[in-house]
């Protein structure tokens, strides 16, 4: 177990159980004791040489097919629900489409070089689905196979390691059609999909991902509806849930029976909870469970929690009946298929009222749902060392913030500051005994933010989106330094 100073170490739900509110846990380091829950320490300051990561810990940058590709209709790609959603008009903040987004479908080999000239040695991409399986089932698309071959063959003849990921919020319309994940045979037509994309790639040592964020998918997705498909509706979210966990372990157990090369895991973003204040702690209990445990226990633990569907303040607000009825004999023991690592994706934070609501503790980027806490990274990655020690090595594969306003700057301080900070966080963790064995920043390029459009600027390197010109960012050259030493500097 970790040593976190002088008090006994508490998992999450204990320390929220606990009633350790935010005021605290936002002026100080968490080092609760049951106790003396109120305890100050002064907050945690980096050491004044380099932080250095272990030897062999992966460095890169991620993107998404939808955000940077363009191309939609080329080679025989069919429509995603991305295609359908952004043409709605007033769906997306500015208009924007994902054509020509950042042109990368044509472009990949300048960006792979681009890689190489920032000297990061992995770069994470995610496989269009449509541009495989134009409908989503049937039919192999080889023109689409063969443009993620020839960009896994560039990556390799650069020296990069590809982290690839199956899934990244481009599902081919007409599954939609049939229902999308709110149905279970979607989940059967991705593991199809898996396996052909492991079968064409199987010679690769690649890291795998199968859903990235399937949290996003569900909520915003399917319960809010301000993403693709649009819907707002809690059942449909909840069986979005289960059926995107359960299409993760069917495409682990494709994985395994291909016999393909390397390492396979989910990417899951999460979200430490902090109650605002005493009143609040049973909320932020079942928020916890909500935002975290809900993904987190079945793909670890190979159980659903059962404080996360239901009417009390902070749950999805499902019908808990028809969730359990979705799960059938032998679901989750897919679902809880040993993985070769566990992604995390890490934005920031959330305070909890007594209501339930997410309230902010921290300030918020020009992503408004974003609370930049640093520490928060070392919080969740402590979490996950103890509650759930038998976790596979972790990967942050998303980590990042927009740049302040929507024109953009290559002389992103913000963005610099952020990026040390966390992974300074990062470092410590690892010295506190966490697993952590890679990084990738979100992301390489200035790119098509979903509902933001091209508003929101993400990107290490600048992207003109009238000439698609790219200009590495100051965070982007100093984000070099960084993985040439393999070490974070205080500043
Ligand atoms: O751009 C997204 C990405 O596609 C998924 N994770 C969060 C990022 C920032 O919103």
């Amino acid at each position: 177990m970790p040593d976190r100073g002088t008090g006994p170490v508490l998992d999450r739900r204990l320390l929220l159980q606990l009633g350790v509110a935010a005021g605290a846990l936002a002026a100080c380091s968490r080092d609760p004791s049951p106790s003396e829950p109120s305890t100050t320490v002064p907050p945690w300051e980096p050491p004044a040489e380099p932080m250095v990561f272990p030897d062999g810990f992966v460095w890169g940058a991620a993107t998404s097919a939808f955000q940077v590709e363009g191309s939609t209709t080329a080679d025989g790609r069919g429509p995603s629900i991305w295609d359908t959603f952004a043409a709605e008009p007033g769906r997306i903040a500015d208009g924007a489409t994902g054509d020509p987004a950042a042109d990368h479908y044509r472009r990949w080999e300048s960006d792979l070089d681009l890689l190489v000239e920032l000297g990061l040695p992995a770069y994470r991409f995610s496989v269009a689905w449509p541009r495989v399986q134009p409908t989503g089932s049937g039919a192999v698309n080889q023109r689409g196979v063969d443009f993620y071959r020839r960009l896994v063959d560039g990556l390799l003849a650069r020296g990069i390691h590809p982290a690839i990921t199956l899934y990244h919020w481009d599902l081919p319309q007409p599954l939609q059609d049939a229902g999308g994940w709110a149905v279970r045979d979607t989940a059967d037509r991705f593991a199809d999909y898996a396996g052909i994309v492991f079968d064409a790639l199987r010679d690769v040592d690649a890291t795998w991902l199968t859903i990235n964020e399937p949290k996003t998918t569900a909520y915003v997705g399917y319960r809010w509806g301000a993403h693709a498909p649009g819907i707002t509706d809690e059942d449909q979210a909840a069986a979005a849930v289960h059926h995107q966990l359960l299409a993760h372990g069917r495409a682990v157990q494709a994985f395994r029976a291909s016999g393909a090369a390397g390492g396979i895991g989910i990417a899951l973003n999460l979200l430490p909870v902090y109650p605002v204040d005493r009143a609040a702690d049973a909320a932020a209990v079942r928020v916890d469970a909500v935002e975290n445990r809900l993904f987190l226990d079945p793909v670890l633990l190979g159980r659903y929690p059962t404080d996360a569907i239901g009417t009390q303040p902070g749950q999805l607000p499902a019908d808990a009946g028809r969730f359990e009825d979705l799960v059938r004999d032998g679901d989750l023991e897919a679902i809880s298929s040993p993985l070769d690592l566990l992604a995390i994706q890490y934005y920031g934070v959330t305070g909890v009222d007594d209501a339930g609501n997410q309230v902010p503790l921290y300030p918020t980027s020009l992503a408004t749902w974003q609370q930049v806490h640093p520490e928060g990274l070392y919080d969740q990655l402590m979490d996950l060392l103890i509650d759930y020690p038998d976790a596979p090595p972790l990967v942050i594969t998303e980590n990042g913030i927009p740049d302040p306003t929507a024109d953009g700057t290559v002389e992103d301080a913000e963005r610099l500051e952020f990026l040390r900070a966390h992974l300074q966080q990062a470092a410590r963790a690892i010295g506190d005994g966490v697993r952590l064995t890679g990084y990738y920043a979100w992301s390489l390029l200035d790119n098509f933010e979903w509902a933001e459009g091209l508003s929101q600027r993400w990107g290490l390197v600048h992207v003109d989106f009238e000439t698609q010109e790219r200009t590495p960012k100051d965070s982007a050259r100093w984000y070099s330094t960084v993985v040439r030493a393999n070490a974070v500097a205080p500043s």
